[in-house]
């Protein structure tokens, strides 16, 4: 059909298509961006190769060796495009205060002007040459009260496939949209239009990145990249940022959090959400594997990898999802002894970006083996031997290489991670990556101090962000890149949330802060960390039936040596005084950050927080 809204254009929308909404927006988007076709898709296996395989043709992506890797591809991206662009991520709400100090913010009618409405606005043409995809998708199982629809037109056919990945997409989200449901709309371009004739390159991008939020109309646009959470709207913009906003009004919470099923040798199942900074180790938290010897008959699924929509169930207590239906994990640093449950779940079926190729087709990164193979091709094209590593630097993979993969390639795959119920929480666990001064693990005496710790976690940057890594930047609720509104309401959110649910006497998930990452004098890691973070996830539950024992500290309880159980595994008292220490001069310092954070966030600030930390200074000195 012809629309008027784009004369001599087709729509091309499939008869099915039947929500008027949806078909005007397209249109209008179109009409914007010109692009040379529109696909709708359907989310189909056979569209999925179709557009793999036109993928290979244009140079994007590699089909590796079916016999090694079956149906799976390397793309490798622009040497420039290749983590999220935090600073070309902004919130546009109507007023300044209600983005928060945390976010850059540039008022919507602005905005709209620079990428939509102006005279040399961004998005004008940018589709030219190009097809664009509509890509419906459900956050969440289909039809779940918790889950939300979303519809991505994209200029990428890369992002086309990696969403049929991540999220329940094609004709299911549109047969769940109906006629007149609502859906989040997301405007992806990757800001390179193609003038006839051109020919294309295997990355297109732009130097010029915005990844652009209006949570109020609850839409996105994001310009200029084709990479990971750049691109791939469900994820981070939708899922945490717009989907934050979205639980505020609503009454529920989205959150960077994996979750987790641990069933214990009696059969009595427990349910975890745990919220870590991007690359802190939540791919390996979620598919932990307990210590064989001291942990027979006990057994830890995978629910989710990345982020949480926890909403109250009808028995008045917080039940979690998964948004998502893939994982997009950092490949570097994971092979079958920290991760094997995760390098199986990558044996087939994978999209793999900027890690390196093997001489037969295969994929590898650091860390994958201890000895790297002889030849490389690394994730720039080029020529890598262990010798070139050694004397220019250059990684055969860039540290935020990643994998997409559906989850139902995961072996320890929860069985009801699809459940449009989803599971109640027993506990929240929040950590950030800290050399020193955070304990191995504290419980939360109360709700309230658990928002606390939650508020002031703090980590190290990694690669998941472009810019400077290894410094400590206070990351409350590991949401600071995340958060769709101001969050320090954030932190009045969770207090409501907290408060509602002790009136109403359900039961109220525990809150834990950990931090495996504490360094000792000669720089190495203390904790094993990996599988042996059942150790502390068992004391967790223990705390939670009040079996387990612990000591108060200044902000919480921790365990003693004798809280948990050391089978198995040589750890001296000396070597866990060194990660459950309280430094009374450290924490002195730190609270000196926890305050620096508190000012920032003076203006919308609960005063619950500042009064706890009142407390602990009070214990501290005490
Ligand atoms: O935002 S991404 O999806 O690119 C990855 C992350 O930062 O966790
Ligand atoms: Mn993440």
């Amino acid at each position: 059909m012809n629309h008027p809204a784009m004369p001599g254009q087709r729509l091309n929308a499939p008869a099915y298509v039947k929500n008027a909404k949806l078909l005007n927006w397209v249109a209008q988007v179109a009409a914007l961006t010109e692009p040379a076709d529109i696909v709708w898709c359907d989310g189909s296996e056979a569209e999925y190769n179709r557009l793999c395989a036109q993928l290979v043709a244009a140079g994007t992506m590699k089909k590796l060796n079916p016999e090694l890797r079956p149906n799976s591809y390397l793309a490798l991206s622009d040497p420039s495009d290749v983590a999220r662009v935090e600073d070309r991520t902004y919130i546009c709400s109507e007023r300044k205060e209600d983005a928060g100090p945390t976010n850059n913010w540039m008022a919507p009618a602005e905005m709209r002007t620079l990428l939509q409405t102006g005279d040399s606005a961004l998005f004008k043409g940018c589709m030219r040459g190009r097809t664009m995809y509509v890509v419906p998708f459900s956050m969440g199982p289909l039809g779940s009260h918790i889950a939300h629809i979303g519809v991505e037109l994209s200029d990428s056919p890369y992002v086309a496939v990696n969403m049929r990945i991540m999220t329940r997409m094609g004709k299911g989200a549109l047969d769940v949209l109906g006629a007149d449901g609502e859906f989040v709309p997301c405007v992806h371009t990757v800001g390179a239009p193609l003038a006839a004739g051109q020919k294309d390159v295997a990355w297109p991008c732009n130097k010029t990145k915005y990844i652009v939020h209006y949570p109020e109309t609850r839409e996105i646009w994001s310009y200029g990249s084709g990479y990971g959470g750049n691109a791939l709207l469900g994820k981070k913009c939708f899922a945490l940022r717009i989907a934050s906003k979205m639980g505020r009004d609503q009454g529920w919470l989205a959150e960077h959090m994996l979750i987790l099923g641990v069933t214990s040798p009696e059969g009595k199942k427990y349910h975890v959400g745990a919220a870590f900074p991007s690359a802190c180790g939540k791919t390996n938290f979620a598919r932990l594997v307990p210590p064989k010897s001291a942990y027979q008959g006990w057994t830890v699924t995978t629910v989710g990898d990345d982020i949480a929509w926890i909403k109250p169930g009808k028995d008045g207590r917080l039940h979690a999802i998964n948004p998502e239906a893939g994982y997009f994990g950092v490949a570097p640093g994971t092979n079958y002894e920290t991760n094997p449950n995760c390098m199986d779940s990558l044996k087939r079926d994978v999209i793999f970006t900027n890690v390196a190729l093997t001489d037969d087709g295969d994929v590898w990164w650091e860390g994958m083996s201890k000895q790297p193979p002889a030849h490389l091709i690394d994730w720039q094209g080029k020529d890598w031997t262990p010798q070139i590593g050694k004397d220019t630097g250059a990684k055969a993979a860039h540290p935020n290489a990643r994998f997409t993969v559906a989850a139902t390639n995961n072996p320890v795959l929860d069985p009801g991670w699809d459940s449009p119920e989803g599971y109640a929480l027993d506990a929240f666990i929040f950590g950030g990556r800290r050399s020193t001064t955070v304990p191995l693990v504290t419980e939360a005496r109360d709700w309230v101090e658990g928002v606390y710790m939650a508020a002031t976690m703090g980590s190290e940057t990694t690669a998941a962000a472009a810019g400077q890594q290894g410094v400590v930047r206070r990351d409350p609720f590991a949401m600071l890149p995340f958060m769709g509104y101001n969050m320090a309401d954030h932190f009045q959110h969770w207090l409501n949330m907290g408060a509602k649910l002790a009136a109403s006497g359900a039961q109220m998930p525990k809150i834990f802060c950990v931090n495996w990452f504490r360094k000792g004098a000669d720089g190495k890691f203390v904790w094993p960390g990996y599988g042996d973070n059942m150790r502390v996830l068992e004391w967790m539950l223990g705390r939670i039936e009040g079996k387990a024992g612990g000591t108060e500290n200044a902000f919480g309880v921790s365990p003693r040596f004798e809280d948990l159980r050391w089978d198995g595994l040589p750890f001296t008292r000396e070597q866990f005084d060194s990660v459950i220490g309280v430094d009374k001069a450290a924490w002195a310092q730190e609270l000196v950050l926890h305050q620096e954070l508190f000012t920032q966030l003076a203006f919308h600030l609960p005063a619950e927080l500042p009064a706890t930390k009142a407390r602990i200074e009070q214990r501290l000195a005490a």
